[in-house]
This record gives C-alpha cells, structure tokens and sequence, in this order.
C-alpha cells in the first residue's frame, strides 16, 4: 500500500467456459474490478485488465456429456456468450482470451516444465478409481456409489447430495462410472505434486505478517489454511481434456486446471503485450517490482489465489506476487443460493434481453448490494427501488432538472455566474469533499460505499435545486437563477465524473449532453468545468422508471423456474430400497367399491369410506379431503391395502386398511382406481 508503483495489473477469475454468466458473477467478481479499473484509467494511472475464459477442467466435459456435443464445441459455445455478456455490461477488459489458446497452452506449459526441470515438484504414485472398459481414470465427480452414511444409490465421490456429506470416492461403496454405469477398480497411477509444506514459512510470513491489510475474508482464510498445515497438492490429472503434462511417460495426464487457469492471467496479458507493443513487454507487468498485481476473486478462490498460485510462482522465481487479493462473499436471489444446475439465477444474457439498455441499472444495484463483507442478496423488489427511488429520483431528477432549466430560460448556454450565497458555497465545498472520501474507499477496494457517496453528490444536487427554486425565483429575480444554474450545471458535470466507474452507461449519455469531451479524476470537485457560454446539447432522460409488471414477469420467470425444479425433484425421487417378490406378496391389495364416503366432524383432512370388499364391509379412514368432495368417490372402485392392521384414531375411529392414492409433484392426491369395473375384493397382483 505504502510503496508506490508504477503501473497495475488487475485481473478478475476466470469463469469457466461450462454456462452463461449470472448476476452473482458480476457482483462478486466483474462490477468491482471494472470500478477498480475505471477509477485507475481515470486517475491517468497504467493499469491493464486482465480477463478470459477458463476451458479446461472436469466441469467443461460433464457439459459437453449433457449435451451431447465435443468439449470444444462447448467451450467454443460459452466462451463467446460470456465474453459477449461481458462486453455489453461495460467490463472493460483490455483483452478477454482463453485457456485454450496457443499462447497459453505453450506458456503454462513451460512454466511446468520448468519446474520439473528445477525439481521444484515431488512425484507420488496412489491407487485411483479406473474403468477397465473405457481404460480411463474417473475423476471424484464422476464416480458414483452408494452413500456410507445415509446409503442413497447414487452419491457422487466428493459429496453425497441426499445427506449432504462429503465424501471420497474411497468410502463409496459399489463405486460405478458415473457415464456409463461400469464397475471400477483400483489402479496406480503417478503425479506430480506442488509440495506446499515447503513453501508453508514464507507463505506465513508473506500473508500473516506482511498482508494484514486483507480483507478480513481473505486474510482470515488463508490463516486458516496456514494453521492447518499446508500438504503437498497434485498438480496433474488423468484427464483427456487439458493441458498435456510435458513429460515423457505422461501420456493421458493434463495439468490440473487449478494449476493451468491462473497462468492464463500471464498468457492472456502475453498475448495483448504482443499484440500491442506500446504496452511494453508482458514481462514488466509480471516480473518488475514496481508493478502492483491485484486478483478480483470470488470467496471459492482464495486458497488457490493467495496460497497455490503464489507457491507456483515462488517455485518459478522473476514473478512478482499479489499485493491484494479482494475477494467478495456470495450473493443470493430472492434469499435462496445462486445454482447453476437448479437455473436460479439471472443470466445475463438474459437479462440483455429482458431489461434492454439498463446495464447501468443492474451494476448500480449489484453494488449498492455488493457482498462485500458478508454473503448478500438480491431480491427483484430491492432492484426496481434503487432504480425509481435513486438513480430516477435522485440522479436522474437533479440532473433532469438542471438541464432542463437551462434549455428553458437559456437556450441551452451555461449562463454566468454571479455573486455567491453562502448556501452555494456550501454547496460547492461539500461536492469537493467527496472526491478525497471516493478516492480513499475505492483505494480499499470498498466499492458499496464509494458508490454511495457518489449518490449522497446527487443528493446534495437536488436538495440544493429544490431549496433554490429556480422556478418560482425567475419571476423575482431572474439574474440570481443564472447562479443558482451555473451551480447545479457543474454539480452536475461533476457527477458525470464521478459516476463513471459506477455508471459508464449512463456517464456517457451525461457527458454527451453536457458536451464534456475531456474530463480527469482530478477535475472532480471543480467548479469549473462547465464555462459561461458553453452551448449544451439536448436533455435528454438519464434513467426511466421501471413498471411493477416489468418486475412481476421476472418474479413469474423465478416462480416457473422453482415449479420446474420441485417438479424434476419429484420425478427424481429416489426408489426405495429393493424388496423380494415374497416381501411384495406380504401385501394384500384389493378392490373394493366405496358404499358411503362422509366427512369427519372436527378432523378436517380426513374423509370416512366405508368400502364393500367382497366379504364384508370395511370402514377405512383416509386423508384426502382437501382433493375430493365426499359425493365425487361414492360408487367409486379404489384400491385399498386389506392386510393392513388396523389403526386407531384420536376421536376412536379405526381404519381397517388403506386406500392407495398417488402423490402428485405439486402434492394433490389422485386416488387410484381400476380400468374396468371388477367385483369388489378382486385382488390386485
Ligand atoms: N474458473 C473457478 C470459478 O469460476 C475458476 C477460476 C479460475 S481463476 C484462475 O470459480
Ligand atoms: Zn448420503
């Protein structure tokens, strides 16, 4: 922090390439870097922003296995809808690649063969899950078998999703290939190993001691890690997706994707340098001292950012490590966790469609939200608030306002301004505050806050415009509201500036209107920036209101979306465990013709039949009231349990038996019955 430097390299996680990109990244990752990077740019600082796509790894192939088509088309498919999705939201990257590039198959490559070479890596052969048949070795993702713990059929080797444990594949039992169902056995196989206890004391040193300006977040998990004693990690996999480990012998192993991914930053900002030679040499944005290299991660990614990727490069010698790491929380939707695989989220190739031109909308709320401290959450409601109640009543609406006015009594011309009140003064002084409070916060990487105080200089805009009453004063004394315009002409040029991090969008529109071409962070808090005389374009407005119906459809989308997946969660439930065809015969199923069917008094689910069940007549107690009128069933042929023993009820009912009824996804009750009419006590086999 202390140190000065001279240029910065910023870059965000890479995504991987295995789906759209949804609200949650922008707000963990991309809106904060952007802001970073924006505010850098608009200081006159050398900054460039790194970004790409992360194409390898298991998660890209369980996709393409899904949908049926190569790996390759996969990562070809997402890379270019995020990178799309990115460029529409306004993240400036100065380049977004991707892992699977020449340049960066070739770097990460040499950078492992380097290490080999230097013997920096330790090699470890263990007994891996194999299919004999594919003649490959499964991943813990894609082993399958039944949970230790609460014995559901198909848990997965890291995790089992019924009871929520976490797993090795070593504690399934039965492990099968998740693909295609086939037995596995145990196989040697060998790796290469990072030896992270190696690196453990200067890590501590570097982290514990010398970063204790981390986020709390960060440092708090890194120490956590450090406390636990760092071991060894395997930095090759038997995968047939990846990098080639660049060794004789190797055949059939890729590098880990968590070893290849951050290299991709390097490779990525390698292939802009090269590209563009005015940049300099990619190596001085990696290796020279005075370069500062900020990760924006999401909190899943610390141990590899602050711990993995440092030892690698440590390993590697020239690099310089992060001075920062900001890493955000999570953010929720409607108080429920993002999910890819349940599609709660909102996608912002969606959102493109659905909200045209409100980028600037969307990052306003995200940052307002930002789960900069703690997991946040996103709720549709929250977001159409900040839009009308802030940036169309307090941003727009001053900046409406003072434009307006100008067109109105001016033609447009910034009008000159005379003497001052002490109320302007104020004014003025407390907009040239709020450039040191911005600049000290986002120097922290707090961008919530930043964001508001930029918000609190279209308060005071507004308040003062409101106070001042041009309108009504034109009438008495037309030579003050040239002042008083000349005011708010430049609070308004001033949150042009001091918006467009936050707000590029929209910043842009603003500028354009005011006819601003040049404008600089250190011009923020001028006075000055709108000359008497100065023609303005146009006004026109900078946000519009968003209807209750424009945010009812997006809660109906997230309403289907929660009705689609109960529903596939239904279907999904698991079969009970299997019984023998002598269990089955236990049961003694029959027909029997409902005689009467009546309400029970005080007991409102319940319904009371009395069924004909060929020999007899049987009263059976059944809790489907909510579903039928009693009348409906009478004269009906159900399916009942006839050996089941009989149960009483609190008010001295017994049941003597049960009737068979079948549980829909949304859980209505359908009884069953038979195609064609039988005599009742007809068993069913
Ligand atoms: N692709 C993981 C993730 O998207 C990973 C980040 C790589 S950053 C080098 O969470
Ligand atoms: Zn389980």
């Amino acid at each position: 922090m202390e140190k000065n430097f001279k240029r910065t390299t910023v870059t965000a996680a890479l995504p991987y390439a295995n789906g759209p990109v949804h609200i949650g990244h922008l707000a963990g990752v991309y809106v904060p870097s952007d802001i970073y990077v924006r505010y850098l740019r608009l200081k006159g600082k050398d900054v460039l922003f790194i970004g790409g796509s992360d194409e390898h790894g298991v998660p890209v192939t369980i996709r393409a296995r899904k949908e049926g088509i190569t790996v390759q088309e996969v990562v070809d498919r997402y890379h270019y809808l995020i990178k799309d999705s990115f460029e529409k939201f306004g993240i400036s990257f100065d380049i977004y690649s991707r892992t699977t590039s020449k340049t960066h198959h070739k770097l990460a490559s040499d950078f492992f063969r380097k290490l080999y070479d230097e013997g920096k890596f330790v090699q470890q052969t263990t007994e891996q899950f194999y299919d004999e048949e594919t003649k490959e070795f499964l991943t813990d993702r894609n082993i399958r078998g039944e949970c230790p713990r609460c014995h559901a059929a198909d848990a997965y080797g890291d995790q089992c999703e019924k009871c929520g444990a976490t797993l090795s594949p070593e504690e399934l039992i039965n492990p099968y290939n998740a693909v295609n169902g086939n037995p596995l056995v145990k196989k040697q196989t060998s790796h290469w190993y990072l030896p992270l206890d190696q690196h453990q004391e200067w890590l501590e040193k570097w982290i514990l001691e010398e970063h204790k300006e981390w986020r709390p977040n960060v440092y708090g998990q890194c120490k956590s890690w450090l406390d636990g004693g760092l071991k060894p990690r395997a930095v090759t996999r038997d995968l047939n997706w990846g990098i080639p480990v660049p060794v004789e012998g190797a055949e059939g192993k890729v590098l880990y994707v968590w070893f290849d991914a951050p290299i991709g930053y390097i490779s990525n900002t390698k292939e802009l340098c090269d590209a563009h030679p005015e940049l300099g040499s990619w190596e001085t944005w990696w290796k020279d001292p005075d370069t500062r290299l900020v990760h924006f991660i999401g909190k899943d990614n610390i141990v590899f950012h602050c711990i993995v990727f440092p030892a690698m490069l440590k390993a590697h010698g020239d690099y310089i490590l992060a001075d920062n790491v900001p890493s955000n929380e999570f953010l929720n939707l409607e108080n429920d966790k993002i999910s890819t695989s349940r599609n709660w989220a909102v996608w912002l190739n969606e959102y493109l469609v659905d909200m045209p031109g409100r980028q600037d909308e969307l990052r306003y709320t995200l940052t307002a939200n930002a789960p900069e401290t703690k997991d946040n959450n996103f709720t549709w409601k929250n977001y159409q608030d900040c839009c009308n109640n802030e940036l169309v009543a307090i941003y727009g609406n001053f900046v409406n306002r003072a434009l307006q006015l100008t067109q109105k009594y001016y033609d447009g011309v910034v009008p000159a301004c005379g003497e001052q009140t002490d109320y302007d003064k104020e004014t003025l002084a407390e907009f040239a505050d709020v450039k040191t409070k911005v600049e000290s916060l986002l120097e922290n990487f707090k961008f919530r806050d930043a964001q508001k105080e930029a918000m609190n200089l279209a308060r005071i805009g507004n308040k003062y415009i409101a106070d001042m009453e041009p309108w009504k004063v034109i009438k008495t004394d037309p030579e003050r509201v040239k002042t008083i315009i000349y005011i708010s002409l430049q609070l308004t040029a001033n949150l042009a500036i001091a918006f467009e991090p936050f707000l590029p969008f929209s910043s842009q529109r603003l500028r354009e209107m005011i006819c601003m071409e040049e404008f600089s962070w250190e011009s923020l808090g001028s006075t000055e920036l709108l000359p008497a005389g100065k023609q303005l374009a146009k006004p026109s407005l900078l946000f519009t209101k968003i209807e209750d119906d424009v945010i009812q459809a997006q809660l109906d989308k997230l309403e289907a979306t929660k009705k689609a997946n109960e529903e596939a969660s239904y279907r999904a439930k698991d079969i009970k465990e299997t019984v023998t065809y002598e269990d089955f015969q236990k049961l003694d199923i029959r027909v029997g013709t409902v005689l009467e069917c009546e309400r029970v008094p005080k007991m409102k689910k319940l319904l009371k039949f009395l069924i004909d069940d060929g020999l007899d007549k049987r009263t059976i107690i059944s809790g489907i009231s909510q579903f039928y009128e009693p009348e409906q069933l009478v004269g009906k042929q159900v399916l009942f349990i006839a050996n089941l023993a009989p149960r009483a009820f609190k008010n001295g009912l017994v049941s003597e038996g049960m009737i068979l009824s079948a549980e829909n996804f949304d859980e209505t009750i359908s009884v069953t019955t038979v195609e064609h009419p039988v005599k009742p006590g007809s068993q069913v086999l």
